[in-house]
């Protein structure tokens, strides 16, 4: 990340917060805000390697971490390299399964080179650091643990708790109910080596943020706080993060930059206002802009173009962006011939692909059944005749048609229209 100037002044940090919507809970909002007021705090945020890469519902801690840091203060992103081998059981149902060491130190590699991408690590005053819990939780010994840390916990206090309570019909197992008392440790080591004095998190991550604090306390440390975030939602009720073919991934080879932009420009009417406030960095005058035009006409879909091209740029880098926007521009026009082969790829993976081995052209009769476009013969030449139909965006009228070489894209590739939407690609091996 590049030098920013402070957007935000420090007392008017939580306000913006708020009016972003970005606050669940606070443990003390007025002695926070004087705190936040009268120095840089340092304040953390972490993160579990429970997959190869983060996805976009780690994205608002991620970016509040950002803002602080805008504001003048220090965020340390924490990866839970230890944490990631026990398992949190919040807001879950049911026991996770275990990952092996080598595996979970693996994913702690990746998520710290992600992470590292959204903060500035160059600061003069207030560089962002990162850190991983294995440091500190790995030499623990059991004795120690027990003797220093555990007795400091009762059993009833932990079994108050949310995430441990939720699951007692069910079960949970002795290694996640003791995962509360490691995230509180990180939090007291934090404190204590790190003067940290404020953990941010969602809203399930509110029992783990309050146990630190108790513990904070108990070992004789000064003043700390908790902030939660709420849970993402969306109008329509449907979990957010999710599209048809799964998680929406921050890492390129999992979520395409392009998959990424369509996400986004495919928001709902009704979230994307509240989407702008959470995860972009306009200013609120930019944004009420932007709401009046969704008003006034939301066909035009202004407001969605900007929030993904906001997150896009962000996540992805603004030449990324450029080709999200030039990949949708030409599904849109139907002009895919300008596409460069690894922007065809990019859009290959969101489409029906049919891949032809061993020949070099096919009847296109044979192409629209193959590649599932035409459910038959006779629908088929119907589609070609009345026009439907257009292969690399040229329409086809003539039902005797062959494609062939002239044909492929690339050498390889034929993209086939039926209508004005639906869309299949032919990859020819
Ligand atoms: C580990 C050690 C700490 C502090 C926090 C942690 C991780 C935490 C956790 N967080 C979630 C995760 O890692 O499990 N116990 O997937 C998610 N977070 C953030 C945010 C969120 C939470 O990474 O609500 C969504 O992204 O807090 O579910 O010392």
């Amino acid at each position: 990340m590049t030098n920013e100037t402070a957007v935000v002044n420090q007392d008017d940090l939580l306000a913006d917060l708020e009016y972003r919507g970005l606050v669940q809970q606070f443990t003390n909002r007025e002695e926070l805000h004087k705190k936040l007021t009268n120095e840089r705090v340092v304040l953390y945020c972490g993160f579990d390697p429970t997959a190869d890469s983060l996805h976009i519902g780690s994205l608002l801690p991620i970016l509040c971490l950002r803002r602080f840091q805008q504001a003048g203060h220090i965020p340390l992103a924490l990866v839970g390299g230890g944490t990631g081998l026990i398992g949190d059981p919040s807001g879950r149902s049911s026991e996770r399964s275990l990952n092996t060491s080598d595996t979970v130190a693996q994913w702690t590699e990746s998520l710290k080179r992600q992470l590292s991408r959204f903060l500035n690590f160059e600061a003069a005053d207030n560089a962002a650091k990162l850190v991983s819990n294995y440091d500190w939780i790995a030499p623990l010994d059991v004795i120690t643990f027990l003797r220093d840390v555990g007795k400091n916990f009762t059993v009833n206090y932990m079994l108050a708790k949310d995430s441990v309570d939720s699951r007692l019909s069910s079960g949970i197992s002795f290694t996640e109910f003791s995962y509360m008392i490691l995230q509180a440790y990180d939090f007291h080591k934090l404190h204590h080596e790190h003067n940290c004095s404020l953990q941010i998190g969602g809203s399930d991550q509110w029992g783990n943020i309050t146990a630190g604090l108790d513990l904070i306390g108990k070992m004789g440390g000064g003043d700390a706080y908790g902030m939660t975030m709420p849970l993402v939602t969306k109008s329509d009720g449907k979990k957010f993060g999710k599209s048809e073919s799964g998680a929406i991934w921050l890492d390129r080879s999992k979520t395409s930059a392009y998959q990424f932009y369509q996400f986004w420009i495919n928001t709902e009417d009704n979230d994307t206002i509240k989407f702008l406030k959470y995860f972009t960095f306009l200013s609120r005058a930019e944004i009420e802009a932007l709401e009046q035009e969704l008003e006034a006409h939301p066909e035009k879909r202004v407001a969605q173009r900007e929030l993904a091209r906001e997150i896009t740029r962000l996540v992805h880098g603004q030449e990324a962006l450029d080709s999200a926007e030039k990949i949708t521009q030409a599904f849109f026009s139907g002009d895919v011939n300008q596409l460069s082969e690894a922007e065809l790829i990019e859009a290959l993976q969101d489409m029906p692909t049919t891949i032809i081995n061993g020949r070099d052209e096919l009847p296109l009769m044979d192409l629209l059944i193959e590649s599932g476009a035409a459910p038959s013969r006779r629908q088929a030449k119907q589609d070609i005749t009345s026009g439907s139909i257009s292969i690399n965006g040229a329409k086809q009228t003539d039902a005797e048609a062959v494609i062939g070489t002239g044909d492929k894209l690339h050498s390889k590739f034929v993209v086939l229209r039926r209508g004005k939407k639906n869309y299949f690609f032919i990859r020819f091996e």
